[in-house]
């Protein structure tokens, strides 16, 4: 199938995966990109090799001192013109995101609003990186603190939200001054490829291309030198668990930082007394949103006892009206997992969960058939659980909600923490005691903790991220954009003596 909107956001034959100061020709290996919900070859990247990469990290680097030197305001400038370039191509880069990642046209277009959003909140930002000033203990001293650019700061990205998380780093990077160098998912290159064509060209316009940079390339001749490379003081990271660790420690070992965004196993809780119209679309959403893709999807539902049997019910029943099917179509709810690995991983967690005692209540098979030759598609699973099972307490990538009963609050609250993640969590209740015991420091230990909301669908405005396993690293809003900075201390003698702090005399 041809696609119209490829050739409106400059995609054809093979393209080049590999931009510093301009798009140049890399010279690795072709990645071929399928749709996920049809099998078909979308588009082909050039990926970076070990060259490439020495080429465009030196270039970012060249830019950033340029860059760095540049009123934060006028770079405000530059991102507003990002935000608005997306904006014109809303349309077709929310298309591409649903061709390439397979979530729905909807999610795909709601990617792209974030990836709006967050460029708008970094333009307000860019005149509001405030240091504080305190009073000096000393007479005619002044002490203040400033916020300076950072150097480069390497972005990698997952499938899941492809130019979304992508956006959350780069927008804010950038208008703190810093260099930014994005490897994006090998499963998601072209959204990566149209995103760098559409908004290389406004800073490439300024002379600092470089500063939004990209390299298409694999772990070898990409992610591990990126990661290992004294000149990142930064890595920004998605994906497992078991890749985080690896970043982590090869970052800190080199004592530079790095922000983790890694795997959730989310919890939603429902007292007897919430409202129950609300949870039911909430775990449906939640739960089947992005085919259970997000790290923030629903993968464990804790019911008090009183409305555990009937609303336990309703949510079987609502599955079964979900229409699983291509993303593009309207009336589509589920669409395709990414690949084949991650339906074997479907596969697996359900065996797992069957061996240890579960039972299921919806779905729990590979689809085939006409529509579903691509073999990615999978019924969006319920199964009834008890949370000592070993596999309830994995995050599997894909649409599966382990259903358990609780006594009270309490209960839930422990299980829903006695996991090695801890992104996302949400309550149900309209009872004023219980929703502050959850958001109390004795409630939720997760990064993200909502009341009569779903676990998904987090807003830019705040901080995202979340703690243990997950990482501990802090994306978007807030104050997230610290630690794209540098923070210098400062303290101004405009006296004529030396007074030395905490009253000491010398000589
Ligand atoms: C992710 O899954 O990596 O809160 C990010 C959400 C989205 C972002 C998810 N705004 O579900």
């Amino acid at each position: 199938m041809t696609h119209e909107f490829l050739k409106e956001l400059g995609l054809e034959g093979v393209n080049s995966g590999a931009c510093g100061a301009e798009f140049f020709e890399p010279g690795g290996e072709i990645l071929s990109s399928y749709d996920p919900a049809t099998g078909e070859l979308i588009g082909q990247v050039k990926q970076a090799t070990r060259e490439d990469y020495e080429r465009v990290v030196a270039e970012a680097s060249e830019a950033f001192k340029k860059w760095r030197l540049m009123p934060a305001p006028k770079r405000g400038e530059l991102v507003r013109q990002a935000g608005n370039a997306m904006r014109s191509k809303k349309d077709a880069l929310g298309k591409l995101v649903t061709l390439e990642m397979g979530k729905l046209l909807q999610e795909g277009l709601g990617e792209v609003q974030e990836a709006i959003d967050i460029a708008d909140y970094a333009v307000g930002l860019s005149r509001q990186m405030y240091g504080v000033t305190t009073h000096s203990e000393r007479p005619e001293h002044r002490l203040y603190e400033q916020w300076h650019p950072l150097g480069n700061v390497g972005v990698i990205t997952a499938f899941n939200f492809p130019i979304a998380v992508w956006a959350w780093n780069a927008m804010i990077a950038m208008v703190c001054g810093d260099s930014v160098v994005w490897k994006p998912s090998p499963k998601t290159p072209l959204i990566a490829v149209a995103t760098q064509k559409l908004l290389h060209p406004i800073f490439a316009a300024e002379g600092v291309g470089a500063i939004c940079s990209l390299l298409v390339g694999d772990l070898d001749n990409v992610g591990v030198p990126m990661v290992n490379d004294r000149r990142f003081p930064l890595i920004s990271a998605t994906g497992s668990c078991r890749m985080g660790r690896e970043v982590a420690s090869t970052v800190a070992g080199r004592l530079a930082r790095s922000v983790l965004e890694l795997g959730g196993n989310n919890a939603l809780t429902v007292l007897d007394d919430a409202p129950l119209d609300l949870a039911l679309r909430a775990v449906v959403f939640g739960a089947c949103g992005t085919a259970g893709q997000r790290c923030t999807s629903t993968r464990r539902l804790f019911l008090q006892k009183g409305i555990a049997e009937d609303l336990t019910q309703k949510i079987v029943d609502a599955y079964k009206q979900v229409k699983i099917g291509n993303p593009l179509n309207e009336g589509t709810l589920v669409g395709p997992l990414i690949d084949t690995d991650a339906v074997a991983m479907y596969e697996k967690a359900i065996e797992a969960a069957k061996a240890q005692g579960g039972e299921v209540l919806a779905g729990g098979n590979v689809l085939k058939g006409e529509g579903y030759e691509s073999g990615c598609f999978v019924e969006p699973t319920i199964i009834r659980a008890t949370k000592d099972m070993a596999i309830v307490k994995e995050e599997t990538f894909a649409p599966i909600l382990y259903v358990m009963t609780v006594e009270d609050l309490n209960e839930a609250i422990d299980a829903q923490n006695d996991v090695d993640q801890g992104l996302s969590s949400s309550l149900f209740t309209v009872n004023m005691r219980a929703s502050e015991r959850f958001l109390s420091a004795a409630g939720s230990d997760c990064g993200i903790a909502n009341i009569n909301l779903g676990t998904s669908g987090a807003e830019i405005g705040l901080a995202f991220g979340g703690e243990k396993d997950t990482g501990g690293g802090r994306e978007a809003g807030s104050d997230s954009w610290k630690v794209y900075m540098r923070r210098q201390t400062n303290t101004l003698n405009y006296g004529t003596s030396l007074p030395l702090a905490q009253g000491i005399t010398f000589g």
